[in-house]
C-alpha cells in the first residue's frame, strides 16, 4: 500500500488550482462541475470533521491540513480535530460534524452521519479520474487505454465500460490482467501490437508506465497514480493534457458521493 508523503502534499492549494484549470480545458467544466454532474448533488451546509489517525505508520505531515484546504476549496465548512483517533471522532461529532473524513494506512473514508452514506477513497478516485478522461472534448474515438487495474484502476475501468467506452486494459500482473479482462469484458492491451490513444487513464504506483508508442498528439492522461505516469519530456513532446493531483480530486469525489 503506497502511502502519501508530506512532500506529495506541498502547496496543495496550488496543485488543486492547476488541476482545476486542466480539468476545465479537458472537459469544459471545473472539478466541482464534473462532481455535481456525475453525482447529481450539490453541497449545502454539511460541516466536515477531519480526524487525524495515529495507527500503523501514524500521522502524515500535511495530510489533515491538506484535507482542510481541499474541503474548503470545494465549498465545505470544515475543521481538523485537536485530538486524534477515537477522542478525535468524539470531538468531531460533538462539534457538529455531519461528514467525517479519516484515514489509516489502508482505508481513507468519508462517512455522512446524517444519511448513513459511506465512501472509500480508492473507488471514488478511480471513478472520478475515469469520468474526467471520458469527457475529453478533443477525443478522437471512444477507445480508452487503462494502465493499472488495481483498487483504483478497476472501478475506473468498470465505470468506462458502463459508459459505453471500448476499454483496452493493461497491468503488469498477468493473472490479474487476465481475470479483469474476463470479468469486465474488456480488450487485453498487448504492447507487442502497439497503437495510439487519445484517452488514457492510469492508476499505478510506478513512474513512466505509459510508453511513448501509445501517446497520441494532444491526448489526455488522467492519472491519480503517484509518481507520475509519464516524463515531463514526453508530456511536452506530445502536448499531453495531464490530469494529476495527489489528494483533492479523489476527496471531492468521496464528499459528493456521500451527499
Ligand atoms: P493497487 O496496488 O491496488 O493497484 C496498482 C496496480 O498497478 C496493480 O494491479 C499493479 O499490478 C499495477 N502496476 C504496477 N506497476 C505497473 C506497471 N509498470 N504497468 C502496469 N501496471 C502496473 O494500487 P491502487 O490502490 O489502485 O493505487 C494506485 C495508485 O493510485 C497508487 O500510486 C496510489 O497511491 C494512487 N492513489 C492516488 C490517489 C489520488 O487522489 N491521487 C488516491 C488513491 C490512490
Ligand atoms: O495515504 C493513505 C493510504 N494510502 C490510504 C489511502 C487510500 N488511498 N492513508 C493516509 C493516512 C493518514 C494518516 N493516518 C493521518 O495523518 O491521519
Amino acid at each position: 500500500m503506497a502511502l502519501l508523503t508530506p512532500e506529495d502534499l506541498e502547496n496543495i492549494n496550488r496543485q488543486l488550482q492547476e488541476a482545476d484549470s486542466t480539468v476545465r480545458r479537458v472537459t469544459g467544466l471545473d472539478i466541482k462541475g464534473v462532481c455535481k454532474d456525475f453525482y447529481g448533488m450539490t453541497p449545502c451546509c454539511e460541516k466536515v470533521g477531519i480526524v487525524p489517525v495515529t495507527s500503523g505508520n501514524g500521522i502524515i505531515g500535511n495530510f489533515s491540513g491538506s484535507l482542510h484546504v481541499i474541503t474548503e476549496y470545494f465549498g465545505f465548512d470544515s475543521f481538523v480535530t485537536a485530538m486524534p483517533d477515537v477522542s478525535g471522532y468524539y470531538e468531531a461529532v460533538r462539534n457538529g460534524a455531519r461528514i467525517i473524513l479519516m484515514a489509516d494506512d489502508n482505508t481513507f473514508l468519508a462517512h455522512n452521519l446524517k444519511n448513513g452514506k459511506i465512501a472509500n477513497n480508492q473507488p471514488c478516485t478511480g471513478r472520478i479520474y475515469a469520468e474526467i478522461a471520458s469527457r475529453y472534448l478533443k477525443a478522437d474515438s471512444k477507445d480508452v487505454l487503462v494502465v493499472g487495474l488495481g483498487k483504483v484502476g478497476f472501478p475506473g475501468a468498470a465505470h468506462l465500460v458502463n459508459k459505453g467506452f471500448r476499454v483496452y486494459g493493461y497491468d503488469s500482473d498477468k493473472a490479474l490482467l487476465e481475470k479483469t479482462v474476463s470479468d469486465l469484458g474488456i480488450t487485453l492491451f498487448e504492447p507487442e501490437n502497439p497503437r495510439k490513444f487519445s484517452i488514457i487513464f492510469e492508476a499505478t504506483p510506478c513512474a513512466d508506465t505509459v510508453p511513448e508508442f501509445v501517446i497520441s498528439e494532444n491526448c489526455v492522461i488522467s492519472t491519480p497514480g503517484i509518481p507520475c505516469a509519464i516524463s515531463r519530456e514526453l508530456q511536452e513532446k506530445y502536448g499531453v493534457e495531464l490530469v494529476m493531483e495527489p489528494l483533492g480530486i479523489g476527496t471531492a469525489s468521496m464528499l459528493y458521493s456521500v451527499l
